[in-house]
């Protein structure tokens, strides 16, 4: 059996979701991939001449920061170093960025003395086929030893820097820049105080508020409205939110351990990694919420949440759990 890093599952057999954007830009340009920022030789690199270079093949572990993992994935592509070597960095160089051909120019960084270790790739395949392209094809970063967010799809710049850059989920979202599922560096540290959060939950209304890691532990909040509000990594355990409005909430990796739910809604809201063990979530409504490595249950079956027939959930959100959550769900669905 393979370790997995503390608060991860293993998604369901042979399931890969596609996080984050599904698609590249849209271009009829070839596909390259440039080096450049503190380097001596500038290059732009076409996919024929990457695909053309030795190929290596590594099985690794997939480790997501909303807790789903998957493991032994085969990937097969070449080794970054070995671009950065042919580059020839500038002894300034202390950072590499990676942006994504993709809308928003997703971007994500990481330290050069990290690199030694990490060993990242530029995959080309996936289990022996070309990758597809909702996970990053024709060529995507792979680095193991990290969440899965520092692993740019459809790779198209590396830049060397002096100074880092803070990527698109470590700067929005507030995803630790260093993000060693091991250390479990899931977030940042939030940016309110607990007086400002204290404040803003004891107006009952969080509606469209963004705020990173909320602590809301053992409070009692009457009819709590969180609508459309982005609140990950909010910690609720034991409180009081029956009836509570987390419609089209982003709640990714909130902990709702313990938490009186009853009749709340979470319609379309994002529970990507939400914990739900021992809540009581009789008549909570799921509908259309996102519930990829959520739990309801610990791994082992114990400790569950307390649901009943009013409690919605839908089919497709078995597909995405770890088996032991499915095991726990079934009997709901
Ligand atoms: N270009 C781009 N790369 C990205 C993302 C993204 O939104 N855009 N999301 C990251 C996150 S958070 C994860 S978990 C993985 C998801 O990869 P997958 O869709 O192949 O599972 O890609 C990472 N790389
Ligand atoms: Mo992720």
């Amino acid at each position: 059996m393979r370790e997995l890093p503390p608060n991860q599952a293993i998604v369901a057999d042979g399931k890969w979701p596609v996080i984050g954007e599904a698609k590249p830009r849209a271009s009829s340009a070839p596909w390259t991939l440039s080096v450049f920022g503190l380097v001596k030789n500038k290059q732009v690199l076409t996919l024929e001449d990457l695909r053309a270079r030795p190929q290596i093949e590594r099985t690794l572990d997939i480790h997501c920061v909303t807790r789903w993992s998957k493991l032994g994935a085969r990937f097969r592509g070449i080794r970054l170093l070995s671009l950065l070597e042919e580059a020839v960095l500038d002894p300034s160089a202390g950072f590499v960025s990676f942006t994504a051909r993709s809308d928003v120019g997703h971007n994500s960084s990481l330290k050069l003395s990290d690199l030694a270790a990490l060993d990242p790739m530029i995959a080309f395949e996936y289990d022996g086929e070309a990758l597809g392209t909702g996970h990053g094809g024709p060529m995507r970063l792979v680095v193991e030893g990290r969440y899965f967010y520092k692993s740019v799809k459809w790779l198209e710049q590396i830049e060397l820097l002096a100074e880092d850059r803070l990527g698109t989920w470590e700067g929005g979202s507030g995803y630790h820049n260093l993000g060693d599922p091991w250390q479990e560096q899931r977030f940042m540290a939030s940016g309110l105080s607990r007086k400002e959060m204290q404040k803003a939950l004891s107006s009952g209304n969080l509606s469209g508020l963004e705020i990173l890691s909320l602590l809301a532990d053992h409070c009692e909040i009457e009819g709590l409205n969180a609508e459309g509000s982005l609140l990950r990594n909010a910690s609720f355990r034991g409180s009081q939110l029956n009836g509570a409005r987390f419609n089209e909430c982003n709640l990714c990796n909130s902990h709702f351990q313990k938490a009186q739910l009853r009749g709340a809604c979470f319609i379309d809201a994002d529970l990507e990694g939400a914990n739900f063990e021992e809540a009581d979530l009789r008549g909570a409504d799921f509908r259309g919420a996102r519930l990829f490595g959520a739990s309801f249950c610990s791994e082992n079956g114990g400790r569950g949440a307390l649901l009943d027939a009013h409690t919605k959930l839908e089919l497709a959100h078995l597909e995405c759990l770890s088996d032991a959550q499915r095991q726990f769900l079934k009997p709901w669905i």
